[in-house]
């Protein structure tokens, strides 16, 4: 069956939200876009010295997974302080690959210590095994792996709690990529276990929901509002909103049994003001009124779009607005109560098929 593009809509707004990305760091010339190529379906730019990576680029590993790509660790292009500001600016990133070629530099340790600091996970990777060969021309890769090892530990210890282990890797060969391919699976599959558990969290749903209300102000208050209010062409108004939510005629008919109508409510609201009549509004505090229920109803923060909005329909010696805006506003409650209902159902289902 077609997803409903709310569903959609909704798993897309999570996902942004979900961390399922790993970096990719660590000494220049190490191999890091080469890895990524190797592991990835799209291609990474790899380097004769000229077209080094000096940006991060993602790529995507899966349905719902990134490696991204930075640039070497070290380098007289990039400093380790703007080192720090990209990592920073990557702030979603909880995982990372640091990615060495050869002996272990006061750089590299910099930057590990600063990974670290920040609670990052870090996997260490030892690339170009097929080219491990010892000074002294020995070649027992098992002893000179081991010899590795030990450096990592030693080195890095008074950094690190986790267990300080090289995953061995070579391009060239194609050692250790396979493995690695199912070390990156299983962290973004704990990552699709989080996805789950945020697409059903209710506060999540509740922020959504939020940001979808906000959002549409500025798609109703265009400069075409005044025209549409002194019409009453409040169809108009509906079929905006309902797209802004991605809300479609049938969810109405089918939760409702009815259509929901602006213009009804405005009625019912014209009937409350009528009753109300003793205490008789002057227009200023008309105005007021109007400004609070929209900055309530829409979460606006600043107040100055409102007043914008709202004194230019005011100006045209419109009285009696009140009404309207408070239809409106109920009307997109409604509407966001829809939503709230369509996305409910579908994670019902999303738990009863688990
Ligand atoms: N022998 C050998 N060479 C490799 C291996 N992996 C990559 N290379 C070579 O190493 C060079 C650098 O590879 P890149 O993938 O560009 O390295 P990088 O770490 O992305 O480099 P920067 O982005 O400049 O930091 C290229 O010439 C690759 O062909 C490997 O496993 N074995
Ligand atoms: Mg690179």
């Amino acid at each position: 069956m077609e997803k409903h593009p709310l569903i959609r809509a909704y798993e897309t707004f999570i996902r942004n939200r979900s961390l399922n990305k790993i970096g990719i760091i660590g000494q220049p010339d190490a191999g890091k876009s080469a890895l990524i190529n190797a592991l990835c379906p799209s291609k990474a730019h790899t380097s004769v010295h000229t077209d080094a990576t000096l940006e991060t680029t993602a790529y995507p590993f899966n349905d719902y997974g990134f490696l991204v790509d930075f640039p070497g660790v070290g380098t007289e292009e990039v400093t380790v302080q703007k080192y720090k500001k990209i990592i920073q600016n990557e702030a979603a990133i909880e995982h990372y690959f640091y990615i060495f070629s050869s002996k272990i530099k006061e750089v590299d340790i910099e930057m590990i210590k600063y990974l670290s600091k920040q609670e990052k996970m870090i996997t260490f990777i030892y690339n170009k095994v097929d080219a491990l060969i010892d000074v002294n021309g020995e070649d027992d890769k098992e002893i000179l792996m081991r010899d590795k090892d030990t450096e990592l530990k030693v080195t890095l210890k008074p950094y690190i709690k986790t267990p300080l282990k090289y995953h061995f890797t070579s391009v060239l060969d194609d050692t250790g990529i396979e493995t690695l391919k199912l070390h990156i699976e299983s962290i973004f599959e704990e990552e699709q276990k989080e996805y789950m558990l945020r697409y059903n969290d209710a506060s999540y749903l509740e922020s959504y929901l939020n940001y979808k209300v906000n959002s549409s102000f500025p798609k109703l208050f265009t400069p075409s509002f005044k025209k549409i209010v002194l019409k009453e062409n409040f169809k108009v108004i509906e079929r905006t909103i309902m797209t802004h939510f991605k809300i479609q005629e049938d969810d109405i008919m089918e939760r409702r049994k009815e259509w929901i109508d602006i213009d009804k409510f405005v009625r019912e609201f014209e009937e409350m003001k009528e009753k109300d009549k003793n205490n008789g509004l002057s227009q200023l505090m008309e105005f007021t009124k109007i400004v609070q229920l929209i900055r309530t109803s829409f979460k606006m923060k600043s107040i100055n779009p409102v007043t914008v909005a709202v004194s230019s329909i005011v100006e045209m010696g419109l009285n009696n607005t009140f009404p309207i805006f408070q239809a409106i506003a109920k009307y997109v409650e409604e509407i966001k109560q829809i939503a709230r209902e369509v996305i409910e159902d579908d994670q019902k289902q999303n738990n009863n098929a688990q």
